[in-house]
């Protein structure tokens, strides 16, 4: 046979950068022959998921939950959404693990091992709501390129951990500290060790709250390796990259961190609202803090039938970054008309929480349920989907669900 059956000396080299092994007969490979190394394993088996979630991306492994599929009150591992910028870390060994504090605000440059952590700092137990920047991406007009999420990129998990806070004050927190950025143990899309994947962080007041953990457990077990395992920062309310996983240093910023996917279109949008498709420059361009107030009607699943007269218990989560959502309402008249909801205190600080109701409908036919809940402050999350961004964050748009009546 010629050679050129085969594939070309270019498309062998990037293949042993995945495999990341000579592939010693390489060059007898037919072109258009993937290699099982090269094939993407079953991720529902190699990451314990529910094989109902929905997998956006395979390189990196991005992977979201349905609304149904969110209806515990505490997300456990199986429906709990994956957002990866770069490859998994490879051999972790959690008994050599350290974590370093460092950067130009720290007192003194110190490492802790996971042990020393756990035998110094007292432990604490949060359950926080994590949803990523982008959930709801799908729905912006023109839309924005990245993973396109729906509504599925939300998880209330409990985690337990030491409070960063106790870490950064045993190394010494200069008084000129503005912020941390964290550094982590994943691998960057092009396997450089130069580059990073991510490395983002957060001001030192979001740092210092009681809440923000260094998390080495996710549901009373150790953390899941595609959340963090065996460390990762959890900062509930906040676009849940703040939440680095597989951290091993943090370093105390004496300006705003400037990591990875700290700068540019990166988790930021416009400080003031712009037009859609519009440009923006740099320098009008805000970092994501709080998320937006948001609900999920998590039962019954969009497309329930109902017979006539019967009565449709709704039940979902509805959550406001910071804030706590002061109420929640429902409409089945393309928001004309709102009713209130039942709505739960959340179990803490930062978790979502829960509401409920017993919805009538007047008659047969076709309907659509709209959740909308109201943060503390008075803002109620939009019916359409708001203010658009270069890279379609922050969409709080009103979630809905079909229902007939027969
Ligand atoms: N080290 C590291 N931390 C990370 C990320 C990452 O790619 N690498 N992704 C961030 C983003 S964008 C999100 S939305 C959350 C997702 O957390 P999860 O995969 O545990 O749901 O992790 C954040 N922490
Ligand atoms: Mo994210």
């Amino acid at each position: 046979m010629k050679r050129r059956f085969f594939i070309e000396k270019t498309t062998l080299a990037a293949m042993t950068t995945v495999v990341g092994a000579e592939l010693v007969f390489g060059a007898k490979i037919p072109i258009g022959y993937t290699p099982l190394a090269l094939q993407d394993p079953d991720p529902f088996k190699l990451f314990s998921k529910d094989n109902r979630m929905s997998v956006l991306n395979s390189k990196p492994w991005n992977i979201e939950a349905k609304a149904h599929l969110l209806d515990d009150k505490i997300t456990p591992n199986k429906f709990m959404f994956i957002r990866n910028n770069g490859l998994i870390p490879e051999n972790i060994d959690a008994s050599s693990w350290t974590l370093t504090i460092d950067g130009e605000s720290v007192k003194e440059k110190k490492t802790y091992t996971l042990a020393d952590l756990k035998a110094k700092f007292r432990v604490h137990t949060y359950q926080l709501t994590l949803e990523c920047g982008g959930n709801g991406r799908s729905e912006f007009d023109p839309p924005a390129k990245g993973n396109q999420w729906t509504i599925g990129a939300v998880s209330c998990a409990k985690w337990t951990g030491v409070r960063l806070r106790d870490v950064l004050e045993d190394a010494g927190i200069k008084d000129d500290a503005v912020y941390i950025g964290y550094h982590a143990a994943d691998i960057h899309l092009s396997r450089n060790p130069e580059k990073e994947p991510i490395s983002r962080g957060a001001p030192m007041a979001k740092v210092m709250q009681e809440e923000t953990l260094l998390a080495f457990q996710m549901n009373g077990k150790d953390i899941p390796l595609a959340h963090g395992y065996p460390l990762r920062l959890v900062a509930g309310g906040w676009p849940a990259s703040v939440s680095g996983k597989w951290i091993n240093r943090i370093s105390i910023r004496n300006k705003e961190h400037d990591g990875a996917k700290m700068t540019g279109t990166a988790y930021r949008v416009p400080c003031k609202p712009v037009a859609p498709g519009e440009k923006v420059a740099d320098e009008d361009m805000c970092i994501i803090e709080s998320m937006p107030v948001k609900s999920l009607i998590t039962y019954p699943m969009s497309g329930a039938i109902l017979k006539k007269g019967q009565k449709l218990n709704i039940r979902g989560h509805a959550w406001a970054g910071e804030l706590e959502v002061a109420k929640m309402e429902y409409s089945i008249d393309f928001g004309s008309t709102w009713i209130s909801c039942s709505l739960d205190k959340p179990a803490n600080r930062l978790a979502w929480q829960h509401f409920s109701a017993s919805v009538d409908f007047p008659k047969e036919g076709y309907y659509e349920v709209w959740s909308r809940a109201t943060d503390s402050q008075g803002k109620a999350q939009p019916m359409l989907v708001p203010g658009w961004n270069p890279k379609g964050y922050l969409n709080n748009a009103c979630h809905r669900i079909a229902v007939k009546i027969s």
